[in-house]
């Protein structure tokens, strides 16, 4: 059923979507990026004849992203992200307090169960720039709690750096997609949540990761409905 596009690797294989518009491969990516696990990628376009053809050789769910590692397969970007705190990083990518680290998960189970508007309405598209978007309640509301779920995590756990949980956490890696979907539809934004979309944006494995997204050529007609000419 799967698992016939593997090859033993002597490193981790993450397979991605496109950089610009591949939200759930950016969350895991960076996760393994923080947890220092050094891996191969191999990108497929998503939206393409060859994305059809290449999944079905990687991923049981036909999505991306998809790690291979030690003739395993993990489909699913937190339990990429978890695998590579575990493995790689010591469990350093979770907060030590169990409390602390509850509310970091809680923070990060919201983002990938939730946000179903959000994510409809305002999909990510890093080229993009002044996109408009029609309101509506749920993307209003949707708006509305991650900016205060960032202002909570910032004040009540924030202190020790500028991530959401001070040091750089698995739910900023899961809201970082967040960070470019306020930007290019211009969320207007106060100073605590600005503060920390620059940090997101300014961190160097975000901006290689855009470097990249702006190499790419592939343009997905639906998500650029919306941007403005
Ligand atoms: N719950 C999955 C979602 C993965 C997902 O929806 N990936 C999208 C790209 S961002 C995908 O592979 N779409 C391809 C398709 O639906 O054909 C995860 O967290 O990894």
């Amino acid at each position: 059923m799967f698992g016939k596009g593997w090859v033993e690797l002597d490193k981790p294989l993450l397979i991605i979507g496109n950089k610009n518009y591949s939200s759930w491969s950016l969350r895991a990516w960076l996760a393994a990026c923080k947890a220092n696990m050094d891996f191969e990628e191999k990108r497929i376009p998503l939206d393409t004849p060859e994305f059809s053809q290449e999944i079905v050789r990687y991923s049981p769910t036909r999505r991306v992203p998809v790690l291979q590692d030690k003739g395993r397969v993990i489909w699913d970007s937190l339990a990429i992200a978890e695998y590579a705190n575990d493995a790689y990083a010591g469990g350093r990518l979770w907060p030590q307090d169990a409390v602390v680290r509850a509310s970091d998960r809680a923070a990060t189970a919201e983002m990938h169960s939730g946000f179903a508007a959000l994510r409809g309405g305002m999909p990510m598209n890093i080229r993009a720039s002044d996109r408009v978007v029609l309101q509506n309640d749920a993307l209003s509301a949707d708006i509305r709690r991650v900016i205060e779920l960032w202002r909570t995590c910032r004040q009540e756990f924030g202190a020790g750096g500028n991530w959401l949980f001070g040091q750089f956490s698995i739910a900023d890696a899961f809201y970082a997609p967040v960070t470019f979907r306020f930007t290019t539809y211009r969320v207007p934004l106060d100073t605590v949540e600005r503060e920390y979309v620059n940090h997101v944006q300014s961190d160097p494995d975000v901006r290689a990761w855009v470097a990249a997204a702006l190499e790419e050529t592939e343009v997905i007609a639906a998500e650029e409905v919306g941007v403005a000419k």
